[in-house]
């Protein structure tokens, strides 16, 4: 079984100084990229926003950053704007390796709709493409890395178990948004769809 390494939104605004800044963000860009000779494929994503993206606050009159509206496919946070496509706070991490990296595998680019998982849009409908890709190289055991544990890391984790992928979570190399306690939250979410927490 051929295993594939997901890092997930490595980026500049959601380590420290940035945009949506993560706690702790910038700590795991040692760690994984020493995992990263361990697998057989490196796929990164990107979170990458036009600047009228629907999930930024700035773009809703009177909204504050973090709170929550509906949108036609179901509830969204609403953020400080982040990983605007071409500027300088989507760029990764410049410590992460980027040599390994096979696909690069961006999201979230439609102005509508938000997309946390690396496999499916915000609307849980419409593929980003990534499935297809990691089944066409045989790469069916999935470990998730990356930002924010609570949001991006567990939302493609539990699509990768519901599509039929092996997926864990390498908990120590992620960090979480904790917003409202959505880091327990997605911990049990991971948990009852079948994800291995490591
Ligand atoms: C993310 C909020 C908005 C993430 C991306 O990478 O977890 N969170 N966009
Ligand atoms: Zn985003």
């Amino acid at each position: 079984m051929a295993r594939a390494l997901i890092v997930i939104d490595m980026q500049a605004d959601f380590c420290p100084g940035g945009a949506l800044a993560v706690t702790g963000g910038d700590t795991i860009v040692g760690p994984i990229n020493a995992l990263m000779a361990g697998f057989d494929a490196v796929v990164l994503t990107q979170d990458w926003h036009p600047a009228d993206h629907a999930s930024f606050a700035a773009n809703h009159p009177g909204a504050a950053p973090f709170s929550v509206t509906d949108m036609p496919y179901g509830p969204q946070v609403l953020w400080p704007r982040h990983c605007v496509i071409g500027t300088p706070g989507a760029d990764f991490h410049p410590g992460l390796d980027l040599s390994r990296a096979d696909l690069v595998i961006r999201k979230g680019f439609r102005p509508a709709i938000d997309s946390y998982s690396a496999f499916f849009e915000n609307d849980r409908q419409t593929p980003t493409g990534l499935a297809g890709y990691l089944r066409d190289r045989g790469l069916s055991d999935l470990s998730f890395v990356g930002l924010a544990h609570d949001f991006c890391v567990a939302w493609s984790a539990v699509d990768a178990a519901k599509l039929g992928f092996a997926a864990t979570v390498i908990e120590s190399a992620t960090r979480a948004i904790d917003l409202d306690g959505s880091r327990d939250r997605a911990r049990a979410d991971m948990r009852a769809a079948g994800v291995n927490l490591e």
